[in-house]
């Protein structure tokens, strides 16, 4: 069984992405939570992860860390299930989720994740507001191609998702307004029954 260690469920959106693509998977895995901002936080982390950061997956013997390589893990381990198909579309979900993985730095200071919050009318910088067009571009030309296909990115649910799923709540928390099918699909998103328990967990969490 794999076991998926994790930061506190409220602000941790590196952590969401692999746990998120494990409840997608329909996977049984061992949780265990390390609540952050606490004195003995990092030590706690550092006793799994010598890399002093969550997310973390153990698979019997094999350490794996960083949200991407733990989704990328994943997907080798059940293939077809993670990433479209089709190579081209392949190709451009990995080409999103590489972007969220490595840009939008001022959407994360600005935005931190914070699910449990409702937080209107922050303002924000012409950087964040930047971040924020390029990611509704991406969805919306994702979703006009593929909204025949099923309600995520790439029709199927896929790591893309998983990648942009701490962007929904941030949208959600912030209130951000969208255009019909992104508002449409961070609806969908923010309804599924995992995303639901990762709310009430953080809610919790207290
Ligand atoms: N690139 C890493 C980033 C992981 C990361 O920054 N995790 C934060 C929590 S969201 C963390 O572990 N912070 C605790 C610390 O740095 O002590 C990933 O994708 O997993």
């Amino acid at each position: 069984m794999f076991t998926l260690v994790i930061g506190s469920k409220n602000l941790s959106s590196w952590s969401l992405r692999p746990w998120l693509a494990l409840k997608m998977l329909g996977e049984p895995f061992e949780e265990v939570l390390i609540p952050l901002g606490r004195a003995d936080s990092k030590q706690q982390i550092l006793a799994y992860n010598p890399a002093g950061k969550v997310p973390f997956l153990r698979d019997r013997q094999l350490a794996v860390w960083d949200s991407l390589a733990i989704c990328e893990y994943l997907a080798d381990c059940f293939p077809g299930k993670l990433w479209p198909l089709d190579a081209a579309q392949r190709a451009e979900a990995r080409s999103m989720v590489a972007e969220m993985h490595s840009s939008f730095t001022a959407l994360r200071q600005e935005l931190p994740m914070n699910v449990t919050a409702s937080l209107p009318g922050k303002p924000l910088s012409d950087a964040a507001l930047a971040d924020i067009e390029r990611i509704v571009d991406l969805w919306e030309h994702q979703l006009e191609r593929n909204q025949t296909q099923g309600p995520f990115l790439f029709g199927e649910f896929s790591i893309a998702d998983a990648f942009f799923a701490p962007v929904v709540w941030r949208f959600h928390t912030y209130h951000v307004a969208l255009p019909a099918l992104s508002a449409r699909y961070a609806a969908h998103l923010r309804a599924l029954p995992a995303m639901q328990q990762w709310l009430a967990e953080a809610e919790a969490e207290g």
